[in-house]
């Protein structure tokens, strides 16, 4: 609960396997620490195949939804669950356009891609799909409601 009594906004962030093997994965979970979003998930994971299509389900009748899903289980990613007010459209902001080439600089897209089909990061485009990704990703025990041991600096 946000310190208004209201539940908690949580999206699932992902270090899709080239941002692994490129080694951006400190680099990706600092922009949301620093950001300010909380921590509530994290676990370098290999994807069955059936997660990888079932995750991206809504475009099973795009022409690159076989190859999406072979990158996706091609290597290790990093699962990320994030938590805060609006962390949702505010991950989507940090992550840039879809297309790195669109993507601005200062954007995780914008400033470390080049290919729609290699593009380092994941998140999820509504709330309600936040939290149907984070069940697909990780079993409720591995998600941490965790307190700030400091002067609450949100609010
Ligand atoms: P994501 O779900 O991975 O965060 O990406 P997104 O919302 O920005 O884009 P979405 O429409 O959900 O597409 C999912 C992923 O499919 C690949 N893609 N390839 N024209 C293409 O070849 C194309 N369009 C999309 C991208 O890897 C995109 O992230
Ligand atoms: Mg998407």
């Amino acid at each position: 609960l946000s310190h208004f009594g209201a539940i908690e906004e949580r999206s699932y962030v992902m270090v899709k396997p080239d941002g692994v093997q490129r080694g951006h994965v400190g680099e990706i979970i600092s922009r949301f620490e620093r950001k300010g979003f909380q921590l509530i998930g994290l676990k370098l994971f290999k994807t069955p195949k059936e997660l990888a299509e079932e995750h991206y389900g809504e475009l099973k009748e795009k022409p690159f939804y076989g190859k999406l899903v072979d990158y996706i289980i091609s290597g290790p990613v990093v699962c990320i669950a994030l938590e805060g007010p609006g962390v949702v459209a505010s991950a989507r902001k940090l992550i840039g356009a879809t297309n790195p080439l669109n993507a601005e600089p200062g954007t995780i897209r914008g400033d470390l891609g080049i290919e729609v089909g290699r593009n380092v990061v994941h998140g999820s485009d509504s709330p309600e799909n936040g939290l149907r990704e984070l069940g697909l990703w990780f079993d409720q025990d591995e998600l941490i409601e965790w307190e700030q041991h400091m002067t609450p600096w949100l609010k």
